[in-house]
């Protein structure tokens, strides 16, 4: 593996592209530290916000959402695609903050603001298309048909390893919808999110709509509660650990809250025995090392049939070795650092954890550049040859560590891709037909996500996007993930002069 590492500052970079997103200089102190992962240094200081703060964010948004619902919804399509072309003209400043404060690779931060801009032609597209049905009555001189209303309050809870887009995927679909949103962004992200949230305000004043539609709140758990308590929170999008989605769910159900949760993933590809090995190795490469693999759609299991697995590994195993690690912004680096230090201890603890599993660790695992950044974490991936599908392999570790299984007869592959208690995103690399409607079959993959010659991660806004099990079963982003920020109304509407019961029933 190549390592490329040049040093300098980032401060001032990310404070110009802050100001130039809108952010202003008051901005920069506070009580809370934004560190940059690819260096550990100490990027600013900003303010998080009290309980109290939360309050008042959901309260203004309450406000505000009683003006919007009413604004028609192509025009409040206008503000989506205001923001569109303020996140155009601003990608390369977002894109560094996303690289600085996360850690991502240049093309992969451009790549995650370009699916905002996506999003929000989506959803500019789906303001003239938020269709309900008619119904053929039962009764005659009736009309039956449904409306689609603005829901209310959205509370969205996103995570650090895309700390723009996900907010993106539900802002711009719940603005349309008509809804307003009170985001609370991860610690690690809030850097993003200031940026963010400047430009979509600056496209709120710019159509002159209602100036507290979006609400950015900078909070920690027990700050940011009121987001799951509060009645007026009418949705619940939260984005994170299953642990994290094990805590919230309940509270929302509590008051009969809707939610929607896009949670952990342990994404797994089958390789059989007719696949074209070296698009399978892209395909793997790119989603299990990529973004180090902190995607949730990372592709952590490799199911391969017997008779191809000793090519395919040695393969991916030489393809590891010319990785090259190093700061995400220098040209050419593929793999940037984890997260902190906590991401890197539970890397080396499921590697330890999976050779008393019996498995064998084939490439990558060690620790680097450790010297020129104490307080950053680079890791080379790895690649871990596995007996069998062992508790370890069950788990959803966030770094990129791939087990590689083998299996001999479809069924017993699929199986094993089911077995695990995550359903987010899955790949079958075969170029038989057969083997690839069924694994996209009801006795299939049992993912939100099944792909055919394509890896796990990377998904395009235009599918709905989520996943079952673990995973929390929410979908967020295209086909008709809009109708959750709605509420539907069936009309029956009676031109007939009389008034007939349905079913037939009499009374006075
Ligand atoms: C996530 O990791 O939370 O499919 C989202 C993908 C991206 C989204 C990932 N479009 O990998």
């Amino acid at each position: 593996m190549t390592i490329q590492l040049q040093d300098q500052t980032m401060t001032t970079t990310v404070r110009e592209a802050l100001l130039a997103c809108g952010v202003s200089e008051h901005q920069f102190h506070g009580d809370r530290e934004i560190h940059s992962p690819v260096t550990g240094e100490l990027l600013l200081n900003v303010q998080s916000h009290t309980r109290a703060d939360v309050e008042q964010a959901i309260t203004d948004a309450h406000d505000a959402f009683l003006t919007w619902r009413d604004v028609p919804a192509p025009v409040r399509g206008q503000v989506v695609k205001r923001w569109a072309e303020l996140l155009t003209e601003h990608k390369s400043d977002l894109a560094s903050l996303v690289t600085a404060e996360v850690g991502k690779i240049t093309s992969e931060a451009e790549g995650e603001v370009q699916e905002m801009i996506d999003i929000c032609d989506f959803a500019v597209g789906q303001s003239r298309m938020l269709y309900g049905k008619t119904m053929p009555s039962e009764r005659p001189g009736h009309r039956l048909m449904e409306t689609w209303h603005p829901l209310g309050v959205v509370g969205c809870i996103t995570a650090f390893n895309f700390p723009v887009a996900p907010y993106a995927w539900n802002t711009a679909l719940a603005l349309v919808a008509g809804d307003s949103v009170v985001w609370k962004p991860s610690a690690v992200g809030t850097l993003c999110a200031l940026a963010t949230q400047a430009l979509l305000s600056r496209a709120v004043a710019d159509c002159g709509a209602p100036e507290g539609i979006n609400q950015l709140v900078i909070a920690d758990p027990e700050a940011s509660a009121p987001l799951l308590d509060d009645k007026r929170v009418a949705l619940v999008s939260a984005t994170g650990s299953t642990r994290m989605g094990r805590e919230i769910s309940p509270r929302v159900a509590q008051r009969f809250g809707r939610i929607l949760l896009e949670l952990g993933g342990n994404n797994a590809a089958l390789v059989t025995p007719s696949a074209d090995l070296d698009l399978a190795l892209r395909g793997i490469a790119f989603a299990a090392a990529g973004t180090a693999g902190q995607r949730c759609t990372t592709m952590r299991r490799l199911i391969v049939h017997e008779s191809v697995a000793d090519e395919l590994v040695e393969k991916l195993v030489a393809a590891y070795r010319t990785l090259t690690i190093g700061k995400p912004s220098d040209e050419g680096v593929l793999v940037g650092p984890l997260v902190n230090r906590r991401s890197y201890e539970d890397m080396q603890a499921a590697l330890a954890q999976a050779k008393d599993e019996g498995g064998q660790v084939l490439v990558g695992g060690n620790r680097v550049m450790a010297d020129e950044y104490p307080d950053a974490y680079y890791v080379e991936p790895a690649i871990v040859k596995m007996p069998a599908q062992s508790a370890i392999v069950e788990d959803e570790t966030f770094a990129p560590i791939l087990y590689v299984m083998t299996y001999t007869d479809l069924d017993e592959a699929i199986q094993l891709h089911n077995a695990v208690p995550q359903g987010l995103s899955s790949a079958i690399f075969t170029s038989d037909q057969t083997e690839a409607e069924i694994f996209l079959s009801a006795r299939g993959s049992d993912c939100g996500i099944a792909n055919v010659n394509i890896g796990t991660s990377g998904a395009e806004i235009g599918g709905a996007f989520g996943g079952e099990k673990e995973t929390g079963g929410g979908r967020e982003s295209g086909s008709d993930a809009w109708k959750i920020y709605m509420r539907r109304a069936t009309n029956t509407i009676n031109y007939s002069g009389e008034l007939p019961l349905a079913q037939g029933v009499e009374f006075i």
